[in-house]
């Protein structure tokens, strides 16, 4: 299975979060997530590692707002020019406003803008962010891409981006969540040129980001399958009356499911989902991956085992389509390589 991954993600590393009460907190979206997953994946006889190409920002622009994603790649410097107090050199950049539902317009002032565009705290940009959120965009086009080449009708063609920084919480204008660029979604629009496509999200949290890009479309149908927002980031989205819109009315859809669920009860939901996915007969389907649904992850409450992994991956696979595996999160790094090997051998 062909596998994208640059080491570019490096350049993004802020050392810490800000939780509830204004407490600094050890991120848990670190480079080494990435680097388990490698390393696991370089001890398989099926794995071909891939640096992607790195053109593709047209693809980015047809999912993402052109003022947003210029103001992701200019943020740091612009700050770190007007703010002269904080910025030593690992500084992380923080908003400290923002706007209320009703009441949002894009204000001129960049203090402002800040939290125009960035949902909370979990999303810390530091000098390299832009770059390593570019590289992680390019490993889910070139899996998109080299699916395009290779597919058969007959023969489901599976490709693995292995992303980093995640991106299911990335709406067209907005990051969040350690997510900057919304990798799978890009990957579905470029898909979506040539045949309907799916996108299931088992990630813990809802996908927020990819049910905002895609919520007036039917070419792209979305599927979310994750804990209660009413109880979990990203608290405002993700409740099951949330169907899309417009003309994309009927084709999204929010799995909203209890803390604590274990292997059993996330079949019943997934064999929904699956159905779902069946009647809608795509051409193409988009996983957005988050380890996080584990047992003894260290943010996520679900109580999925390794084998539960395991059955999840088959019965998506099962599905007998054309696959793109896109990595989201996943915080326990110490198995965190080992069950998404559980997971991508049903792909093989
Ligand atoms: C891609 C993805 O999985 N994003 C998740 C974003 C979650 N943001 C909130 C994290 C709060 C972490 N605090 C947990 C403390 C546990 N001791
Ligand atoms: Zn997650």
């Amino acid at each position: 299975m062909k596998v994208f991954y640059s080491d570019n993600h490096f350049l993004h590393n802020p050392t810490y979060e800000l939780a509830e009460g204004g407490v600094r907190e050890e991120i848990h979206e670190k480079p080494i997530r990435a680097l388990q997953i490698l390393h696991a994946l370089t001890k398989t006889d099926w794995a071909e590692i891939i640096t992607p190409d790195t053109d593709g920002l047209e693809s980015i622009l047809e999912v993402h707002d052109v003022e947003y994603l210029s103001f992701i790649k200019n943020v740091y410097r612009e700050w770190r020019e007007l703010s002269l107090q904080t910025s030593n050199e690992d500084a992380t950049f923080f908003p400290a406003i923002f706007p209320r539902q009703k009441w949002y317009k894009k204000p001129e002032s960049f203090f402002g803008r800040m939290g125009y565009y960035i949902s909370d705290l979990s999303a810390p940009i530091v000098s390299g962010t832009y770059d390593a959120a570019l590289s992680s965009v390019y490993c889910a086009v070139s899996g998109a891409k080299e699916i395009l080449k290779n597919s058969l009708p007959s023969f489901p063609y599976n490709t693995f981006a292995l992303c980093r920084p995640p991106g299911h919480h990335a709406g067209r204008a907005n990051c969040g969540g350690y997510c900057y660029i919304n990798n799978a979604s890009v990957a579905a629009n470029i898909l979506s040129k040539t045949g309907n496509v799916a996108i299931l999200d088992i990630d813990y949290h809802a996908g927020n980001g990819t049910q905002d890009i895609f919520f007036r479309r039917s070419d792209v149908l979305t599927i979310s399958i994750h804990a209660n927002p009413n109880h979990e980031y990203p608290y405002f989205s993700g409740y099951a009356d949330e169907i899309g819109e417009n003309e994309g009315s009927g084709f999204h859809r929010n799995y909203p499911l209890d803390v604590g669920t274990s292997d059993n009860k996330y079949y019943k939901v997934l064999e929904d989902a699956l159905t779902l996915i069946n009647n809608y007969s795509p051409k193409y389907l988009v996983v957005s991956v988050g380890m996080d649904i584990y047992s003894e992850d260290p943010i996520g409450r679900f109580k999925i085992s390794e084998n539960g992994i395991n059955q999840i991956g088959k019965r998506i696979a099962d599905l007998h389509l054309p696959a793109l595996i896109v990595m989201e999160g996943g915080y326990n790094t110490a198995q965190i390589g080992q069950n998404m090997i559980i997971f991508l051998e049903n792909f093989i």
